[in-house]
Protein backbone atom coordinates (compact mmCIF):
# COMPACT_ATOMS: atom_id res chain seq x y z
CA UNK A 1 0.00 0.00 0.00
CA UNK A 2 1.10 3.73 -0.75
CA UNK A 3 2.61 5.59 2.62
CA UNK A 4 -0.62 8.23 3.46
CA UNK A 5 1.16 11.51 2.88
CA UNK A 6 -0.66 14.79 5.24
CA UNK A 7 0.25 17.99 4.16
CA UNK A 8 0.29 20.48 6.11
CA UNK A 9 2.71 22.57 9.02
CA UNK A 10 2.89 21.01 12.20
CA UNK A 11 1.91 23.78 14.36
CA UNK A 12 -1.53 23.65 12.71
CA UNK A 13 -4.25 22.27 14.94
CA UNK A 14 -6.12 20.51 12.06
CA UNK A 15 -3.12 18.78 10.89
CA UNK A 16 -2.48 17.44 14.28
CA UNK A 17 -5.50 16.25 13.98
CA UNK A 18 -4.76 14.16 10.68
CA UNK A 19 -1.83 13.15 12.47
CA UNK A 20 -3.04 12.19 15.48
CA UNK A 21 -5.54 9.79 13.68
CA UNK A 22 -2.58 8.40 11.77
CA UNK A 23 -0.35 7.56 15.38
CA UNK A 24 -3.61 5.94 16.99
CA UNK A 25 -4.06 3.66 13.91
CA UNK A 26 -0.01 3.17 13.86
CA UNK A 27 -0.51 3.84 9.99
CA UNK A 28 2.78 4.90 8.25
CA UNK A 29 2.71 8.32 7.28
CA UNK A 30 4.68 11.71 5.87
CA UNK A 31 4.19 15.03 6.92
CA UNK A 32 4.83 17.56 4.04
CA UNK A 33 5.00 20.68 5.93
CA UNK A 34 3.85 22.81 3.26
CA UNK A 35 1.67 25.77 4.38
CA UNK A 36 -1.70 26.98 3.44
CA UNK A 37 -2.53 28.56 -0.32
CA UNK A 38 1.00 26.77 -0.95
CA UNK A 39 0.50 25.12 -4.63
CA UNK A 40 0.85 21.77 -2.98
CA UNK A 41 -2.36 22.72 -0.87
CA UNK A 42 -4.21 25.10 -3.49
CA UNK A 43 -3.98 21.90 -5.74
CA UNK A 44 -6.04 19.89 -3.21
CA UNK A 45 -8.18 22.16 -1.20
CA UNK A 46 -10.45 24.82 -2.91
CA UNK A 47 -10.05 27.50 -0.62
CA UNK A 48 -6.18 26.52 -0.05
CA UNK A 49 -6.61 25.37 3.71
CA UNK A 50 -4.56 22.28 5.74
CA UNK A 51 -4.65 19.50 6.11
CA UNK A 52 -5.18 18.05 2.87
CA UNK A 53 -4.18 14.27 2.15
CA UNK A 54 -2.09 12.08 -0.83
CA UNK A 55 -2.87 8.27 -0.43
CA UNK A 56 -1.28 6.46 -3.91
CA UNK A 57 -3.78 8.38 -6.47
CA UNK A 58 -6.16 9.75 -4.07
CA UNK A 59 -5.94 13.06 -2.69
CA UNK A 60 -8.58 14.65 -0.46
CA UNK A 61 -9.10 18.17 1.56
CA UNK A 62 -10.78 18.94 4.87
CA UNK A 63 -9.63 17.02 8.57
CA UNK A 64 -12.75 15.50 9.06
CA UNK A 65 -12.92 13.76 5.48
CA UNK A 66 -9.51 12.82 5.79
CA UNK A 67 -9.94 11.45 9.03
CA UNK A 68 -12.96 9.39 8.65
CA UNK A 69 -10.86 8.12 5.20
CA UNK A 70 -7.80 7.05 7.47
CA UNK A 71 -10.20 5.26 9.91
CA UNK A 72 -12.39 3.29 7.41
CA UNK A 73 -9.45 2.10 5.17
CA UNK A 74 -6.55 1.41 8.24
CA UNK A 75 -7.09 -1.54 11.28
CA UNK A 76 -6.74 -0.39 14.72
CA UNK A 77 -8.94 1.09 17.09
CA UNK A 78 -12.27 2.44 15.67
CA UNK A 79 -11.83 6.55 15.98
CA UNK A 80 -15.37 6.91 14.65
CA UNK A 81 -17.13 4.12 16.61
CA UNK A 82 -19.45 1.62 14.79
CA UNK A 83 -22.84 2.08 17.41
CA UNK A 84 -24.92 4.63 16.12
CA UNK A 85 -25.34 7.00 18.86
CA UNK A 86 -21.44 6.69 20.06
CA UNK A 87 -21.09 7.50 16.41
CA UNK A 88 -23.73 10.60 16.14
CA UNK A 89 -22.42 11.95 19.08
CA UNK A 90 -18.77 11.86 17.65
CA UNK A 91 -20.15 13.45 15.11
CA UNK A 92 -21.81 16.07 16.90
CA UNK A 93 -18.65 16.75 18.60
CA UNK A 94 -16.55 17.32 16.10
CA UNK A 95 -19.20 19.96 14.24
CA UNK A 96 -19.43 21.76 17.28
CA UNK A 97 -15.83 22.00 18.03
CA UNK A 98 -15.06 23.13 13.66
CA UNK A 99 -18.19 25.11 13.32
CA UNK A 100 -18.25 27.15 16.32
CA UNK A 101 -15.53 26.78 19.12
CA UNK A 102 -12.17 26.86 16.73
CA UNK A 103 -13.76 30.15 15.54
CA UNK A 104 -13.85 31.64 19.25
CA UNK A 105 -10.60 29.76 20.81
CA UNK A 106 -8.49 29.30 17.94
CA UNK A 107 -9.18 32.34 15.26
CA UNK A 108 -10.53 35.35 17.36
CA UNK A 109 -8.71 34.28 20.73
CA UNK A 110 -5.41 32.49 19.66
CA UNK A 111 -4.26 33.48 16.69
CA UNK A 112 -4.56 37.39 18.37
CA UNK A 113 -1.61 36.37 20.37
CA UNK A 114 0.13 34.49 17.66
CA UNK A 115 -0.05 37.18 15.12
CA UNK A 116 -0.69 40.45 17.49
CA UNK A 117 -2.53 43.16 15.35
CA UNK A 118 -2.06 46.04 17.95
CA UNK A 119 -0.53 49.43 16.72
CA UNK A 120 2.59 48.55 18.65
CA UNK A 121 2.75 45.24 18.18
CA UNK A 122 1.11 43.69 20.72
CA UNK A 123 -1.64 41.74 20.95
CA UNK A 124 -5.19 43.73 20.14
CA UNK A 125 -6.47 43.95 23.74
CA UNK A 126 -10.09 45.38 22.03
CA UNK A 127 -10.01 42.42 20.16
CA UNK A 128 -9.24 39.99 22.83
CA UNK A 129 -11.25 41.47 25.10
CA UNK A 130 -14.22 41.30 22.91
CA UNK A 131 -13.60 37.56 22.97
CA UNK A 132 -12.69 36.60 26.49
CA UNK A 133 -16.64 35.88 27.31
CA UNK A 134 -17.28 33.34 24.72
CA UNK A 135 -13.66 31.52 25.26
CA UNK A 136 -14.97 31.03 29.38
CA UNK A 137 -18.34 29.96 28.13
CA UNK A 138 -16.72 27.35 26.01
CA UNK A 139 -14.56 26.20 28.50
CA UNK A 140 -17.30 25.63 30.41
CA UNK A 141 -19.10 24.10 28.24
CA UNK A 142 -16.22 21.69 27.87
CA UNK A 143 -15.96 20.98 31.33
CA UNK A 144 -19.55 20.02 31.43
CA UNK A 145 -19.32 18.01 28.53
CA UNK A 146 -16.44 15.67 30.17
CA UNK A 147 -17.48 15.65 33.44
CA UNK A 148 -19.03 12.70 33.83
CA UNK A 149 -16.89 9.91 31.12
CA UNK A 150 -13.90 11.88 30.71
CA UNK A 151 -13.97 11.98 27.00
CA UNK A 152 -16.23 14.26 24.68
CA UNK A 153 -18.57 11.59 23.24
CA UNK A 154 -19.56 8.25 25.24
CA UNK A 155 -17.38 6.38 26.82
CA UNK A 156 -14.13 6.08 24.73
CA UNK A 157 -11.56 8.25 23.15
CA UNK A 158 -13.07 9.02 19.41
CA UNK A 159 -12.18 11.63 17.14
CA UNK A 160 -14.04 14.31 18.93
CA UNK A 161 -11.42 14.33 21.31
CA UNK A 162 -8.87 13.83 18.51
CA UNK A 163 -10.59 16.79 17.38
CA UNK A 164 -10.40 19.09 20.34
CA UNK A 165 -6.98 18.34 22.08
CA UNK A 166 -4.65 20.57 19.84
CA UNK A 167 -6.80 23.43 20.19
CA UNK A 168 -6.78 22.97 24.17
CA UNK A 169 -2.83 22.39 23.86
CA UNK A 170 -2.56 26.20 23.03
CA UNK A 171 -5.63 28.28 24.55
CA UNK A 172 -4.60 26.58 27.81
CA UNK A 173 -1.55 28.21 27.79
CA UNK A 174 -3.11 31.89 27.29
CA UNK A 175 -4.04 34.60 30.31
CA UNK A 176 -7.42 34.37 30.51
CA UNK A 177 -8.12 30.85 29.04
CA UNK A 178 -5.52 29.36 31.67
CA UNK A 179 -7.31 31.33 34.10
CA UNK A 180 -10.67 29.97 33.21
CA UNK A 181 -8.98 26.51 32.91
CA UNK A 182 -8.04 26.83 36.72
CA UNK A 183 -12.26 26.61 37.23
CA UNK A 184 -12.62 23.61 34.69
CA UNK A 185 -11.28 20.97 37.16
CA UNK A 186 -12.99 18.18 35.04
CA UNK A 187 -11.48 19.74 31.81
CA UNK A 188 -8.06 20.17 33.35
CA UNK A 189 -7.79 16.37 34.02
CA UNK A 190 -9.39 15.49 30.82
CA UNK A 191 -6.69 17.21 29.41
CA UNK A 192 -3.95 15.82 31.81
CA UNK A 193 -5.16 12.20 30.88
CA UNK A 194 -5.51 12.27 27.07
CA UNK A 195 -2.05 14.64 26.79
CA UNK A 196 -0.17 11.51 27.96
CA UNK A 197 -1.18 9.54 25.12
CA UNK A 198 1.79 8.73 22.22
CA UNK A 199 -0.59 10.22 19.72
CA UNK A 200 -0.46 13.75 20.94
CA UNK A 201 3.54 13.33 22.72
CA UNK A 202 4.42 12.23 19.09
CA UNK A 203 2.72 15.31 17.13
CA UNK A 204 4.05 18.24 19.97
CA UNK A 205 4.51 20.86 17.46
CA UNK A 206 8.45 21.41 17.29
CA UNK A 207 7.76 24.66 18.05
CA UNK A 208 5.71 23.69 21.44
CA UNK A 209 2.99 25.95 22.83
CA UNK A 210 3.34 29.88 22.62
CA UNK A 211 4.94 31.79 25.45
CA UNK A 212 2.55 32.57 27.84
CA UNK A 213 1.84 36.46 26.87
CA UNK A 214 0.73 39.07 29.30
CA UNK A 215 -2.78 40.29 29.42
CA UNK A 216 -1.19 43.74 28.59
N1 LIG B 1 -12.43 22.90 7.72
C1 LIG B 1 -11.01 22.76 7.56
C2 LIG B 1 -10.32 23.89 8.29
C3 LIG B 1 -8.82 23.84 8.10
C4 LIG B 1 -8.15 25.14 8.53
O1 LIG B 1 -8.82 26.17 8.80
N2 LIG B 1 -6.84 25.09 8.60
C5 LIG B 1 -6.09 26.29 8.93
C6 LIG B 1 -4.81 25.94 9.65
S1 LIG B 1 -5.14 25.18 11.23
C7 LIG B 1 -5.76 26.98 7.62
O2 LIG B 1 -5.51 26.34 6.61
N3 LIG B 1 -5.76 28.33 7.65
C8 LIG B 1 -5.45 29.14 6.51
C9 LIG B 1 -6.66 29.78 5.91
O3 LIG B 1 -7.79 29.58 6.41
O4 LIG B 1 -6.50 30.49 4.93
C10 LIG B 1 -10.55 21.38 8.04
O5 LIG B 1 -11.22 20.82 8.92
O6 LIG B 1 -9.55 20.85 7.54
Amino acid sequence: MPVVEIVGPAPSTYTRVARMVCEEKQIPYELKQSPPHSPDVDAIHPFGKVPVMRHGDFELCESKAISTYLDLSFPGPKLIPTEPRHAALTEQWVSLVNTKMDGTLVRSYLLNYIFPKGSDGKPDRTAIDAVVPQVEKEIALLDRAVAKGGFLAGDSFTLADINLLPILFYVRQLPEAAAAFDGATHLGRYYATHATRPSFVRTIPPEGPPRRASPS
